[in-house]
């Protein structure tokens, strides 16, 4: 077991702009090294002969961990990890962590926030008011669509697509979803294709992790499968999403309306999305309060800590969950 002065020693490399409270916990417990961006190009000598770790909100690439030939750990801020090559690390014996279930309520709470504007168009109502609409023209319309009587499907029935069904319960809507495997002991109704689940419900929310295995999924298929009285709600990964089929669907009436809190080339939004009358758009804010992201920072740096004094990682990714500490 390392000594909490030996972790004095140990070097985190930091890229870029991080979370405050996980710098301030990596500055009194490690040796931070900063660089701009994790960039092979900016790895400098000293940071080859050093660094042990990376603790990054962004991604790291089979290259970045090539040029780091110390490199035993790379602590990931957030539960999406697809943007770290998991699998290059598997093989190359660094361990992947990840911040799981610390952000599962309050991801699921703004679904449900970003669903019910969405659908009741909460955000054109409030602008009505503020803008003086609400004195010079009367009420603000009725709203084209609505919650009740709808059927939802998740697609990406985890721990943040759970903790969206019960809620969805509790409004009293019936839920069904779609994973590669079933839930074993849960009563949702299970769709082995997406495509069937989208046929069954009318309104989609993805959740899934990003990565080639759910790359633009929902195309424009599933978006016709939807159909023309459908809402979609993505607060998954951009990259799950067809974006051009997207907005096509929705400007031809294909579907009524989608919700988005991620996008493909974030913090580019195309513009085709932010024009559309019928879009409720959220800059990536799923788990972004103050109280969650402290939680995430301190799971993010407890694994560094658990890493390099006890030699195990708390949370470990399946990609690199047989990877053993060095001697
Ligand atoms: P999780 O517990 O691992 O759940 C992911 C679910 O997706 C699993 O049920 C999995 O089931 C399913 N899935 C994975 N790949 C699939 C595929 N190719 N086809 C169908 N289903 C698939 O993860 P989580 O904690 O709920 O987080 C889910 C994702 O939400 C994260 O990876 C991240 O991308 C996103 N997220 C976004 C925000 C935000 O701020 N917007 C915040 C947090 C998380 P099977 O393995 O059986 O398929
Ligand atoms: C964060 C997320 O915005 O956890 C995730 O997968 O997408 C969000 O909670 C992101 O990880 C911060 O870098």
């Amino acid at each position: 077991m390392t000594k909490p002065d030996q972790l004095q020693s140990v070097a985190v490399l930091v890229p870029g702009h991080f979370n405050d409270h996980a710098v301030e916990r990596i500055d009194q417990t490690f040796k931070r090294v900063k660089i701009e961006r994790a960039d092979p190009a900016l790895v400098t000598d000293e940071m080859r002969r050093d660094v042990r770790a990376i603790a990054s909100f962004a991604g790291v690439s089979a290259a970045m961990m090539d040029a780091l030939p110390n490199l035993e750990l790379i602590a990931s801020f957030g539960v999406g990890y697809d943007s770290v090559d998991a699998v290059h690390a598997g093989k190359k014996n660094i361990m992947v962590t990840n911040t799981p279930d610390v952000l599962t309520e309050e991801v699921a709470d703004t679904t449900i926030g970003l669903l019910i504007n969405t659908v009741r168009e909460m955000y054109a109502a409030e602008k009505w008011l503020r803008d003086g609409s609400w004195v010079s023209k009367g009420n603000y319309p009725l709203s084209r669509l609505t919650l009740r009587g709808r059927h939802v499907g998740i697609f990406g029935m985890g721990r943040i697509g759970l903790a969206i069904a019960r809620r969805l319960e509790a409004f009293g809507l019936p839920v069904a979803y779609h994973n590669r495997r079933k839930v074993e002991g849960l009563a949702y109704q299970y769709h082995p294709t997406l495509r069937g689940l989208a046929e069954a419900v009318d309104t989609l929310i993805s959740v899934v992790p990003g990565g080639a295995s759910t790359e633009k999924a929902v195309n424009a298929e599933i978006l016709a499968a939807l159909g023309a009285n459908g809402v979609f709600v993505n607060i998954g990964r951009g990259s799950t999403v067809d974006e051009p089929a997207l907005a096509a669907a929705l400007a031809n009436g294909t579907i009524a309306a989608a919700g988005l809190d991620v996008f493909a080339d974030e913090p580019n939004v195309p513009k085709a999305l932010l024009e559309a009358p019928n879009t409720s758009l959220l800059p990536h804010v799923g788990s972004a309060s103050h109280h969650t992201r402290r939680a995430m920072a301190d799971l993010c740096v407890d694994n560094l800590v658990s890493w390099f004094s006890e030699r195990r990682p708390l949370t470990p990714v399946p990609e690199t969950v047989n990877v053993k500490a060095r001697s």
